[in-house]
């Protein structure tokens, strides 16, 4: 059966979410978007209403949100503020791994916690060699009696300086290549562990973004995800998951542009009326809004499947990559609506434009979601 209305629950979600991004997140945008500054009381409210723990089950004390309430919601936040919104979703990015593959007393130990307090998480999987090819990944990870000694560095990690939690991503038999990769959770305060570089990112600068640098960081046996050699495939697990929510925020960002391009077409007056009369202004903005649906449309059928426990490498990867494009498209044929307007810092515009951008490179970059797609879609080929 096909339906398009969402529950009670999920209508009362999303205009949660909604508030927030405009009462909470969009008045302090540009604020923390020019300080490239943690946006701290943003995140303490964020914590406060749920956003936070969002993806962690409810029997671990988190919200529990299904694969289409997230997308709902990452919609609503990301057109508040990408950058935000990036810091909100990478914990559910790095809760993901320990939800499918922890243990019961993995789940206890390291996600009940950040339910109960303002806690965040980052995904070590990219290094300065391995970001698209990331099964070439050279952290490792030795065994050594019931200790696993990882040695090695993670860049452009989202979170890296304000998480408590590190889902990390090392080679524990590098004979194995890619099969030898395995996953470990690796709290803070773990001796060797310390934070590199942060990076000062064109876009999304609320986002804290910086290295990860490991040296004879020893954590036990018990913090092991899975088993030895699943590594790569827990990480494909996750990334199918959390695409999609890439996708839902390339939504909310288009959606956030064109709802200010629509208004400023509406009072800006040139040749004696309102832009929005001019026949190429209306066609523009029709094809955006039918872009905009058509990626909210492939989002949720990706949720959904994600729901239903179905396959759906290709249909994330389709939801990432529309998404995005999208999002990078309609913020730059708005800002050309604003014209001079839209290229100062005082509109929203070139913001929106600038984090947009970076949504066609993180989780997996569009090059990569296309192969993804191309290789199902062709299929074998003899
Ligand atoms: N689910 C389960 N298994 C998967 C999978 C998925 N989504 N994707 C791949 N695998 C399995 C394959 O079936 C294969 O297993 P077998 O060899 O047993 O058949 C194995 O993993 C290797 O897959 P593949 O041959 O496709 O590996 P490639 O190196 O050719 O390509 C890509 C892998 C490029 C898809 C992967 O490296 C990737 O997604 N890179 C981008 C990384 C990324 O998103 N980085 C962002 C950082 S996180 S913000």
């Amino acid at each position: 059966m096909i339906s398009f209305s969402l529950t009670e629950e999920q209508e009362a979600l999303k205009a949660m979410a909604r508030e927030f991004a405009e009462k909470e997140m969009k008045p302090k945008a540009a604020k923390y978007d020019e300080g490239h500054e943690f946006p701290e009381d943003v995140m303490k409210k964020a914590f406060e209403v749920g956003f936070l723990a969002c993806k962690i089950p409810e029997k671990y004390g988190g919200g529990g949100l299904s694969d289409i309430d997230t997308v709902i919601v990452s919609e609503e936040l990301a057109a508040g503020c990408a950058g935000m919104y990036t810091t909100m979703m990478v914990n559910a990015l790095a809760y993901t791994p320990i939800i499918l593959f922890g243990t019961d007393e993995q789940k206890k130990k390291f996600l009940t916690p950040h339910a109960k307090k303002m806690s965040f998480a980052a995904f070590c999987l990219t290094e300065r060699e391995a970001g698209s090819d990331a099964g070439a990944l050279k952290t490792t990870a030795k065994k050594v009696g019931s200790e696993y000694v990882i040695n090695g560095s993670k860049c452009f990690i989202s979170n890296a300086g304000i998480a408590s939690l590190y889902v990390v991503f090392a080679n524990s038999n590098p004979n194995k290549g890619m099969r030898g990769l395995s996953a470990f959770i690796v709290p803070r305060e773990t001796p060797g562990l310390t934070i590199g570089k942060v990076e000062d990112k064109m876009g999304q600068r609320a986002s804290n973004t910086a290295e990860v640098i490991f040296e004879d960081v020893k954590v036990p046996e018990e913090n092991l995800l899975g088993k030895e050699g699943i590594g790569f495939i827990i990480a494909m697990k996750t990334l199918d998951k959390t695409r999609a929510p890439v996708g839902a925020a390339g939504v909310g960002v288009a959606r956030a542009a064109l709802q200010y391009a629509i208004e400023y077409a509406k009072t800006r007056i040139q040749f004696g009326k309102p832009i929005a009369l001019f026949q190429h202004i209306g066609f523009q903005i029709a094809q955006m809004a039918m872009e905009i649906n058509a990626a909210r449309h492939l989002v949720w059928h990706a949720a959904w499947l994600l729901d239903q426990g179905k396959p759906c490498g290709k249909e994330s990867a389709m939801a990432k990559t529309y998404g995005s494009d999208v999002a990078m498209r309609i913020t730059t044929e708005c800002l050309q609506i604003l014209g001079g307007y839209g290229y100062m810092k005082d509109y929203p515009m070139e913001k929106l434009m600038r984090d947009a951008k970076l949504l066609q490179i993180y989780e997996g970059t569009n090059e990569i979601q296309r192969m993804v797609i191309s290789r199902e879609v062709i299929g074998p080929i003899k």
